[in-house]
């Protein structure tokens, strides 16, 4: 199975409108070189996806939203659904980020019940699972992974095209990253999990890797086996940056 490498940016909680000239210097850098071998993906704060699914098109850059609602509409104020991030021209949103999972306390039932909504929207769901850095030492990272995965991927896993992001916790922000041989461990057991649960469909499935992917990095890790792919937070704010990750592919 070949995968169409994704590279996708989470620009968290930064960005005004002054960024969207950020956006456009990327939109130039991907439309004058060669194009890129990567779909790109940027998940801006929710107040400016509009702008920068508009504004991307041209350039081929895809809009998603940072996190949704499990249900459509209603009162709950404060929250944003699936369906008014498709509605504002998002075709992803990354769900169960581990500083959602740790600010927002939400578990892998929420996480799932989040998926199923972004799929029933018209959405590809950015799965993220990863283990805490006590995990890691403790020789646990493998079994908590997998059980984040079993209960945060749902079963329409099956009919659509869902996304899952392998992030370490104690990599993220942190400039540390595994060794090697750690993400293509991790990511060869997530692709056997994938291939239990859903058959040939899992081998087709995206695994990203995120947590302090960067320039001086992207080339290695993004040529490991079953990593298709990268979740890039503070690299993908600076255009030049994330053109040289998306060029890495
Ligand atoms: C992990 C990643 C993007 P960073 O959270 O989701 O962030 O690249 O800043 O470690």
């Amino acid at each position: 199975t070949t995968i169409t490498p994704l590279i996708a940016g989470n620009w968290k909680m930064n960005g005004l409108r002054g960024s969207l000239e950020e956006l456009t210097t990327l939109a130039g850098m991907l439309t004058t070189g060669e194009a890129p071998r990567a779909l790109v993906v940027i998940c801006p704060p929710a107040t400016i996806l509009a702008a920068v699914a508009r504004q991307g098109a041209s350039a081929g850059i895809l809009a998603g939203g940072q996190d949704c609602h499990a249900v459509a509409s209603g009162a709950h104020t404060g929250d944003v659904s699936a369906s008014m991030l498709a509605d504002a021209g998002a075709q992803y949103v990354i769900v169960g980020h581990s500083e959602r999972r740790a600010n927002h306390g939400e578990t892998d039932d929420q996480v799932r019940a989040k998926a199923e909504a972004a799929i029933g929207s018209g959405l590809k769901p950015i799965i993220c699972v990863g283990e805490t850095e006590a995990q890691r030492d403790g020789g646990t990272a493998d079994s908590v992974v997998a059980a984040q995965l079993a209960a945060s991927i749902p079963d329409a896993a099956e009919l659509h095209q869902v996304i899952i992001a392998y992030e370490p916790i104690w990599a993220i922000g942190t400039g540390r990253t595994p060794s090697n041989d750690d993400i293509a461990q991790m990511h060869n057991s997530i692709r056997r999990q994938l291939v239990d649960r859903f058959g040939d469909k899992g081998a087709s499935i995206h695994i990203l890797y995120g947590g302090s992917l960067k320039p001086q990095n992207a080339r290695e890790i993004l040529q490991i086996e079953n990593v298709n792919g990268g979740l890039v937070g503070g690299a993908s704010l600076l255009a030049k940056d994330f053109y040289t990750i998306i060029s890495a592919v």
